[in-house]
Order: C-alpha cells, then sequence, then structure tokens
C-alpha cells in the first residue's frame, strides 16, 4: 500500500487530530509542513484548509473525513467504533468540538492572543474579555461531558477525544483558558491523563511564532 502523506503544518489543531490518528493506528506517513492556501493544499481542498491528505492516487480534505478513510482503511482497533451508539456519541463530539467549541476556544479566543487584529500586536483585551464567559460555559460543557468515563464517547479513546486534546493543549496555554481548566476537575484530569499519550507527545507542535498575519 503507498504511504500516506498529510499536508498542512505542525501549528494546526486539525492536522495534529489526523497525525494522532495515523500515530495511534500506527498508520506510517509523511508530513508536508505547509500553511494554509500553499498550492498542494489548494489544489485539494476548495477552501484551502488544512489537513488534506494523499494516498496513491487517492486525495482528500477535512479533517473528519480524512480521520475516517484512515479508520476504515487500515486494520487495527478502531479510533470510530463500530457499535452504533458509540460511532454516534464519537460524531456528535466531533460535530460539536468542530462547530462550535473550535469556534469559540480557538478561532476567537486563542486568536485574541496569536493573532490579534490589535494595531500593535498586542493581545485583543477588549475581544478577550468579551469571549472569556463564553471559554468559561465551554469548558463547563466538556468538565461535564467527560465527568463519568472519562472520555467523551463511552468508556474508550475515540476520535472525540483526539479532535479535542489539541485544541486543549493551547487554551492552557494562556490565562482564561488555564484557569477555567484548572478549575474543571474532571477535564483537567483528562487532559493530563491523555496528554501522556504517546500519539499526543509525538505530535506536539512548536511554540507559535509571537506575531504573524492572521490567516483569515
Ligand atoms: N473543517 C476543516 C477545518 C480546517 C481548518 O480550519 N484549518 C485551519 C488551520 S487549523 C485553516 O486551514 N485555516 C485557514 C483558513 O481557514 O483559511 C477540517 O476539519 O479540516
Amino acid at each position: 500500500m503507498p504511504k500516506v502523506e498529510i499536508i498542512g503544518f505542525a501549528p494546526s489543531t486539525y492536522v495534529r487530530v489526523v497525525r494522532m490518528v495515523c500515530e495511534e493506528r500506527g498508520i506510517e506517513y509523511d508530513l508536508k509542513a505547509v500553511p494554509p492556501h500553499s498550492p498542494d493544499v489548494a489544489a485539494i481542498h476548495p477552501l484551502g484548509k488544512i489537513p488534506v491528505m494523499r494516498h496513491g492516487d487517492f486525495e482528500l480534505c477535512e479533517s473528519k473525513a480524512i480521520a475516517t478513510y484512515l479508520d476504515r482503511t487500515f486494520p487495527g482497533p478502531q479510533l470510530i467504533p463500530s457499535d452504533p451508539r458509540l460511532a454516534a456519541q464519537t460524531e456528535q463530539w466531533v460535530s460539536l468540538v468542530n462547530t462550535a467549541i473550535d469556534t469559540c476556544l480557538v478561532r476567537t479566543y486563542l486568536f485574541c492572543y496569536i493573532f490579534p487584529k490589535t494595531a500593535d500586536g498586542s493581545p485583543d483585551r477588549k475581544a478577550i474579555d468579551a469571549v472569556a464567559p463564553t471559554v468559561r460555559d465551554q469548558i463547563g460543557i466538556l468538565d461535564r461531558a467527560v465527568a463519568k468515563t472519562g472520555h467523551l464517547a463511552g468508556d474508550q479513546f475515540t476520535l472525540a477525544d483526539i479532535n479535542l486534546m489539541p485544541i486543549l493543549f493551547y487554551v492552557r496555554q494562556f490565562p482564561e483558558g488555564r484557569e477555567a481548566i484548572a478549575a474543571a476537575g474532571n477535564l483537567a484530569a483528562y487532559y493530563e491523563r491523555h496528554a501522556e499519550r504517546p500519539s499526543f507527545k509525538s505530535t506536539t507542535p512548536p511554540p507559535p511564532p509571537p506575531r504573524q498575519a492572521r490567516p483569515n
């Protein structure tokens, strides 16, 4: 079978998700570390977003689609369980995280720090203060979701957990997020536990560059 190629740079949370899937499943892959909208990406993703994937003559975009393809194509314990209820719960949490939680915690909150729209490039204090209550609310939602089993779907580590961990990694690096997670005992323990997985450690991104143009 040809080697999988993941295209997209390491700081991206979504790139990390598909890399973690490869690592968890023991899938050999090459990482082509390029930013969004670069030619290799634009040739596969209609909106130029990362990650995209190439596997032989098969090209695919969107992290959830890539993760599902890898999970179904390669042998081994599945990250999207075959049990219909567990599979649906996995889908449910991937959807909730990608449509609402990523939007708030990454695209709004984190971007106030790493891609601020302020004239001097300093963190956007006004925007941070505005989003902080929603950050706390969403951390509370996640805290309750993992309270029972320490996982988002059933009592096993699934794509739902893989999809969330890269976000928590960044949120913990900024004060409001760090405080909210520290106050959420179940989520803090969840993070500490799953952060020990080799797939998480081996995909740790480099620290974000101090000042950059916002990518979108
Ligand atoms: N729905 C996409 C989202 C991917 C995404 O937003 N990637 C970011 C990097 S983390 C990106 O490419 N941003 C550039 C842009 O939106 O133009 C997926 O799940 O793969």
